[in-house]
């Protein structure tokens, strides 16, 4: 147990910016509400993902969102990045790439997605045990 937590490193991160790739494939774009959870070791935080006065999600818009935390929290406490979107709009995702706004740390960078969303509330769910691969 002690190994763990010394794992995490400074002070914990705050602030996420989270870029997230729409493929240009034909039907890839979505007007329906988007939503990350991201979940913690003891709850979960969910964050709308709209930048206001403007269509996001478009096919082959690269949208970019900076999340402020509710609170400062150390990396090994996140157990999973989830998106899902709220409606009856398909949306095709290509990448996804987490950093720490203040570090420029990249968390994770998924960049071979490539995942139709056709259900109202399915997630593509990004594990922290996956953070590790080669970017
Ligand atoms: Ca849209
Ligand atoms: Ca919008």
């Amino acid at each position: 147990m002690d190994n763990f937590i010394n794992r995490d490193e400074g002070l914990g991160i705050c602030r996420l910016q989270v870029v997230i790739k729409t493929s240009n494939d034909l039907w890839s774009g979505t007007d329906d509400n988007v939503y990350m959870e991201i979940k913690f070791d003891d709850g979960e935080h969910k964050v709308y993902l709209n930048t206001d006065w403007h269509n996001d999600f478009e096919r082959g818009d690269v949208d970019t969102f900076n999340i402020n935390l509710p609170r400062r929290v150390q990396k090994s406490s996140i157990k999973s990045f989830e998106f899902y979107k709220k409606g009856s709009d398909d949306w095709k995702i290509e990448w996804i790439k987490i950093s720490d706004i203040e570090t420029g740390e990249v968390l994770c960078y998924e960049q071979g997605i490539n995942r139709k969303l056709n259900l109202s509330g399915e997630r593509v769910v990004i594990s922290s045990g996956y953070w590790n691969d080669p970017v």
